[in-house]
């Protein structure tokens, strides 16, 4: 019996900065418990590695102390980790930076090994069997491109596994956002299980003619939406049997994910969306008020007055006045002709 094991995971966005939504007294241990258990369900279900979708830092600058944080700990994580490029790994979401971000020099120091177009890795079985890894990491474009979410076997390649960072979604009319729908992809890729990160709130694994596509959503939390908030973030457990061919995958919630409630507080945006609606009125009644505004001077003064900005005789002392400014215009243009 050969059966390869693995762990997906994506989106850690690992950083000092507590995003503003969220309410740990410390972020770090937050991000660090996370780790440790998805560190403890690949070795509870003898994963032979983990993958990684990407936005494994929130920045390619992110500070030397995350960066020796969690570099340190994948280091001595136990199983090989396998990461892709996420967008907010990269500068200018531009792949030929890797070299240049914290992810590229974790990589460099063996924390993490990186997979991209021009370097899958490949497994060989004790039956002999080959299991290919190909990535998409993010770059430019990624979001409207099919392709980059297609693999196609060698004829040496027995199994294939597909790993990309991009908006793949299945298609919906409730997504408002530039994305590839699976149904464009799902019978073009030969790739026996495709895992997207990219997403955060990931979709219901999909199987569509024996193949799989996987999203389990961010690791962490970042958002205050409540379809973020009701989630329960969760890794994707995966196992092939190259003997039979079967292949299964499962998303396994994170015990020590504290309720949505909990970990992110909608105050703030709720106090953002309370102040765009004040700004937004304040527009409007600027927009109703001056619709029926001319703009005669005297008009405009008496139209106030009548919108009881003015007291009666301020009104009558204001057209005094201006009549008097006039008066004074008009003899200057008097005497100059
Ligand atoms: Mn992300």
């Amino acid at each position: 019996m050969a059966i390869f094991r693995g762990l997906f995971c994506t989106d850690t966005h690992y950083s000092g900065k507590r995003p503003d939504c969220r309410t740990d007294e410390d972020f770090m241990t937050t991000q660090k418990n996370k780790t440790q258990e998805i560190f403890k369900i690949a070795k509870d279900n003898k994963c032979n590695i983990i993958l990684h979708g990407g936005d494994f830092f929130d920045s390619p600058d992110i500070s030397d102390n995350v960066a020796g944080e969690f570099g340190a700990m994948y280091l001595t994580a136990g199983i090989p980790v396998y990461v892709i490029a996420g967008n907010h790994d990269l500068r200018g979401n531009n792949y030929p930076t890797i070299n240049q971000t914290k992810l590229g020099l974790i990589a460099r120091l063996g924390a993490v090994k990186l997979i991209d177009k021009q370097h899958p890795i490949v497994f060989r079985m004790k039956d002999g069997k080959r299991i290919k890894i190909t990535a998409s990491p993010s770059d430019f474009g990624i979001d409207t491109c099919a392709d980059e979410f297609i693999s196609k076997k060698k004829s040496d390649d027995d199994f294939l596994i597909h790993v990309a960072h991009g908006m793949l979604l299945k298609k919906s009319p409730q997504h408002k956002t530039t994305y590839v729908p699976l149904s464009d992809i799902q019978d073009k890729t030969d790739a026996d299980i495709t895992f997207v990160g990219h997403y955060h709130l990931g979709f219901e694994t999909t199987e569509a003619n024996g193949k799989y596509f996987v999203n389990p959503g961010a690791v962490i939390r970042r958002y205050a939406f409540f379809e973020e908030m009701e989630r329960v973030p969760e890794v994707s457990v995966f196992s092939i049997d190259t003997e039979t061919g079967e292949i299964s995958v499962k998303n396994v919630p994170l015990s020590c994910a504290a309720e949505g409630s909990e970990a992110i507080s909608r105050e703030r945006l709720e106090k953002e969306i309370e102040y765009s609606q004040k700004i937004e009125d304040f527009k409007n009644s600027i927009i109703k008020d001056t619709a029926t505004i001319s703009d005669n001077i005297e008009n405009i003064i008496n139209e106030a007055a009548e919108a009881s900005f003015l007291e009666d005789d301020v009104r009558k002392e204001i057209n005094a006045r201006i009549a008097d400014a006039k008066a004074v215009i008009d003899s200057q243009i008097f005497m100059e002709e």
